[in-house]
């Protein structure tokens, strides 16, 4: 009887009514479902080219290792809509996506010990196990548990926590914050400050610490300078705040949608081009208004053809292009060598540079103290339930961030 009234017990939690299966562990408080299954509703991407359906999944506990997370909070990234149209890399289907999320930890596998329940945090799709010599290397932010090198669609022990209908659904990149409840291991959690309000840190998790993080960390933008970004979503709009807090002087703006550009200027852009407006390539445009080109440029679209012309905009000699976009698997690129051999340097950064589960809580820091104001690039707050939702917006080029609450 005991066991039958255990596994139909029901709390509330954030106005969710959330179902347990199992015990609760000798000792925990009543109100966690520690060591139990977590029925909950998540947004499930059960085929490439469908909407996401919110169904009802369970969650297992975390096993060693692991945590169990109540996400709150989870921003809408392109990349999300990538998995649905299938050109993200080595995705398993069905999937939960999203990875732009915040929450407060539910309960611990064991030997976990760098956040306690109740505890802020964000979810890094970045990990850091902290043992590849990657992570050894301070210079590095790239763990090579990253789904690049291992993809990311199990945990660790290569099974999933989550099933759905009796079938089971895999992780992405481990975060998938678009579950009510998720798991992943200790060392992809980032506690952060008890006062930073989820809802609207989230974005730190990805977009905004990408874009921003190019700026500050890859290409080490300077005081005075020149830089142009390609590409105005939630990242390249990112790079913006980034390139105005390092001090740049002037900030090009480029996009093919020009209701961006408001944004862009309120953020610190000081030009605003659409490369549509202009017979000539706009690399030349650029190269005319700079003089030599600019001393940065950035890449935040993940198109060839816009990398080409990002790293012909910045000047021949001492530019730095940043390539923040991932194009389709598969895409070639094919440059005049003579774009290199003067001097100009080409570079990729992931997360913006970013070893995550350290910066992420100073990140946090600087925005609770107000450095940059991340909040401007939130456009809509949704309901999970609302999820498709947000991602017709995205696609129609009307939102930046849109924030799903649980
Ligand atoms: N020329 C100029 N602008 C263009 C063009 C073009 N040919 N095509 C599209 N754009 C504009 C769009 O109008 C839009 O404003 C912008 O480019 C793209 O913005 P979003 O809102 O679609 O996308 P973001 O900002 O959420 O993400 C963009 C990325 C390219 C960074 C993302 O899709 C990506 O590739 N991520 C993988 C790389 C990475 O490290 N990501 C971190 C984890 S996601
Ligand atoms: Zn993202
Ligand atoms: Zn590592």
């Amino acid at each position: 009887m005991a066991e039958e009234e255990a596994a139909q017990q029901h709390f509330h939690a954030a106005g969710a009514t959330v179902t347990l299966q199992g015990h609760h562990a000798p000792g925990k408080s009543s109100a966690s479902c520690w060591g139990m299954v977590i029925r909950c509703r998540a947004a499930v991407a059960w085929a490439t080219g469908k909407p996401l359906s919110l169904e009802e999944v369970e969650v297992a506990p975390p096993k060693a290792g692991e945590v169990r997370i109540k996400i709150v909070a989870t921003g809408i990234c392109r990349t999300d809509d990538h998995i649905l149209e299938g050109s993200f890399p080595d995705v398993d289907f069905p999937v939960i996506p999203g990875h732009e999320g915040a929450g407060i930890v539910e309960s611990l596998g064991e030997g976990v010990t760098s956040v306690k329940p109740g505890e802020k945090v964000i979810l890094v799709s970045l990990p850091h196990c902290g043992e590849c010599s990657f992570c050894l290397n301070p210079e590095s932010n790239y763990c090579l548990k990253s789904h690049l090198s291992e993809p990311q669609n199990l945990l660790p022990d290569k099974t999933s926590r989550f099933t759905c209908k009796g079938k089971q659904i895999h992780h992405f990149l481990w975060v998938s914050t678009f579950s009510e409840y998720t798991v992943i291991p200790e060392y992809a959690v980032a506690k952060i400050d008890a006062a930073a309000p989820l809802d609207k840190v989230c974005l730190l998790g990805c977009g905004f610490s990408t874009g921003y993080g190019a700026a500050i960390n890859a290409a080490k933008v300077k005081p005075g300078s020149t830089c142009a970004i390609f590409g105005l979503g939630g990242v390249g709009l990112s790079v913006v705040i980034g390139c105005k807090v390092a001090g740049a002087s002037r900030i090009i703006a480029i996009d093919i949608n020009k209701d961006k550009f408001a944004k862009a200027k309120e953020l610190g852009a000081t030009d605003c081009l659409n490369p549509r407006d202009f017979k000539k390539p706009i690399q030349e445009v650029v190269t005319e208004m700079t003089g030599h080109g600019v001393d940065y440029s950035f890449e935040a679209i993940g198109l060839a053809d816009t990398m080409i012309a990002a790293l012909a905009s910045c000047n021949m000699n001492t530019g730095v292009c940043v390539m923040v976009g991932l194009a389709d698997s598969g895409s070639l690129i094919s440059i005049d060598p003579m774009l290199l051999l003067s001097g100009r340097t080409w570079k990729g950064t992931l997360l913006g540079g970013w070893k995550m589960r350290d910066c992420i809580p100073k990140l946090v820091s600087s925005y609770l103290e107000k450095k940059f104001n991340s909040d401007l690039l939130i456009t809509h707050t949704l309901p999970i339930t609302k999820v498709n939702e947000g991602f017709e917006l995205l696609r129609a080029g009307k939102s930046i961030r849109t924030v799903l609450l649980f």
